[in-house]
């Protein structure tokens, strides 16, 4: 039976775990939590997962939820070799560590702009915030400056998790023009087969929802 992925396209974190999946060739079957909706707060998905996040997966009786989790999972359980998720300890742990970047400043940061436009209303976003979202943003471009991918010189499943959240920073309107090395990396990752595919759409729509609540420009540098 597929995984059951339970999913809400204008997620960034939803959108990584189904770009792990289409990237690594895992058959997985939607079922969309509308969150605008509020439907994450229903009885039978809170008895899932009680932290009512998406995204979660059930495969066939295996509950795991968080993107990076499930990002690593699907490696392990499905990939054809460990390439993406290399189990030599010194690889692996520098692939690890680009993905906590990504789940502990790359993607809070972000959050820290979207959440209270989003979710709260606002029309304006503090220049502290905007910052310390550059700064991360200038993390990832020194990874980049090292090696071709976020973690060496081959593509890793750490460069599908932080190109997830990399091209969601672009679409709400921050400027990568200051960081070459990050957006010839987005080109190359929306070339990998199977991310496109997961990102695009829910990507565009999330972009707009912010932008369509900002001023012109507003996270320009
Ligand atoms: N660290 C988690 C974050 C997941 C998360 O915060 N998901 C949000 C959507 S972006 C959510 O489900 N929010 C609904 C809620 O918390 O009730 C992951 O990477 O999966």
């Amino acid at each position: 039976m597929p995984v059951v992925l339970y999913h809400f396209p204008a997620s960034p974190p939803s959108r990584i775990a189904l770009a792990a999946a289409k990237v690594v060739g895992v058959d997985v079957n939607i079922k969309i939590v509308d969150l605008f909706a509020k439907e994450q707060l229903k009885e039978e998905f809170v008895k899932i997962n009680p932290q009512h996040t998406i995204p979660t997966i059930d495969d066939n009786g295996f509950i795991l939820w968080d993107s990076h989790a499930i990002a690593t999972y699907f490696v392990s359980q499905y990939g054809k070799d460990d390439s993406l998720y290399l189990k030599e300890p010194k690889k692996r742990a520098l692939v690890d560590q680009r993905i906590y970047f990504e789940a502990g400043t790359l993607f809070p940061r972000m959050r820290a702009i979207v959440f209270p436009v989003i979710f709260l209303g606002n029309k304006s976003v503090e220049a502290s915030v905007k910052a310390a979202a550059y700064e991360a943003i200038g993390f990832l471009e020194k990874f980049l400056e090292a090696t071709r991918w976020v973690a060496g010189d081959h593509l890793t499943i750490a460069d599908v998790v932080c190109a997830v959240t990399a091209t969601s920073m672009q679409a709400i309107g921050l400027d990568f023009s200051g960081y070459p090395k990050t957006q010839d990396w987005i080109e190359r990752c929306k070339k990998i087969p199977g991310f496109q595919e997961a990102n695009e759409e829910g990507v565009k729509a999330f972009g707009e929802k912010v932008r369509s609540s900002l001023p012109p420009n507003h996270l320009a540098p």
